[in-house]
């Protein structure tokens, strides 16, 4: 019953919009499928996370209100140069969950202006189709499914929560602990080689299982990269891994 999956070419042939397109270009540039969640709280640990493992990354995924000293000139402007430096791509990991109007403010005022700065960003799909018209300017990744234990997103949610992303302009893709539709892209987290869980219902699979599973596109892995003691070795490491299981799994 298990069937290949499709290839980062021929997805950069059928996807439309120009996220995608980014995305899939710098994994086959760089042969990676890793994005790096950066959970770190000051500014310097985010520069510097950026620094170590931004060769090896598509994205480095972002949770820009968990910084402590946020500035947008000493934060942004220097976590973009990174970006153009080692070409990645930001994700706001903003999970959006709103009406339009709320949301588009929460996108575009307040002191993080994420609408000036992220290549692309979450949203939840709560709010309906209309509620993700406002981030026209960006990718947007519908959380589909969740990875933590108990999560509401059921399969009947999920399946309701499918209709809107595939039907949305503005999504590129989905984060899902399930297989979706190919036509989009599939962003898992919940990627660890160290541990099943975290004590805080986190549940944790492999890059082999995501890959040969679930059919992933990219792996996002927070803590088995910047909680390690070598940050850049780790990333070389998923990023290896990654890649490696994508390939095994273009052969089933
Ligand atoms: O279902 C989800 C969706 C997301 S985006 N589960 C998740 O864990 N995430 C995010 O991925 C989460 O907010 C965190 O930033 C990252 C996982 O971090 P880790 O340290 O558990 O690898």
């Amino acid at each position: 019953e298990e069937k290949a999956r499709a290839s980062y070419e021929q997805k950069l042939k059928n996807v439309q919009h120009s996220v995608s397109k980014k995305l899939l270009e710098i994994a086959l540039a760089k042969k990676s499928n890793l994005i790096a969640s950066a959970d770190v709280t000051t500014t310097q640990e985010l520069l510097a996370l950026a620094e170590k493992v931004g060769p090896h990354i598509v994205a480095l995924k972002t949770h820009i209100d968990i910084i402590t000293d946020f500035e947008y000139e000493k934060t942004i402007i220097p976590l973009k140069e990174l970006s153009a430096k080692h070409q990645f791509l930001l994700m706001e990991d903003r999970k959006f969950a709103d009406i339009g109007n709320t949301q588009e403010l929460q996108f575009k005022s307040g002191v993080f202006k994420i609408t000036d700065w992220a290549d692309f960003v979450t949203s939840q799909v709560i709010g309906g189709f209309e509620s993700l018209d406002c981030f026209n300017n960006v990718g947007v990744v519908a959380i589909v499914g969740m990875s933590s234990k108990g999560t509401l997103t059921t399969s009947s949610y999920r399946e309701e929560a499918l209709k809107i992303t595939l039907s949305h302009p503005n999504v590129i893709g989905g984060v899902s602990q399930s297989p979706i539709p190919e036509e989009i892209l599939l962003f898992t987290p919940g990627v660890n080689l160290a541990d099943s869980g975290d004590g805080k219902g986190q549940q944790y699979n492999t890059p082999e299982y995501v890959f040969k599973t679930l059919h992933s596109d990219f792996i996002i892995v927070g803590r088995g990269i910047y909680k390690s003691n070598n940050p850049e070795e780790a990333a070389i490491s998923y990023k290896n891994e990654g890649w490696n299981a994508y390939i095994k799994s273009l052969k089933i």
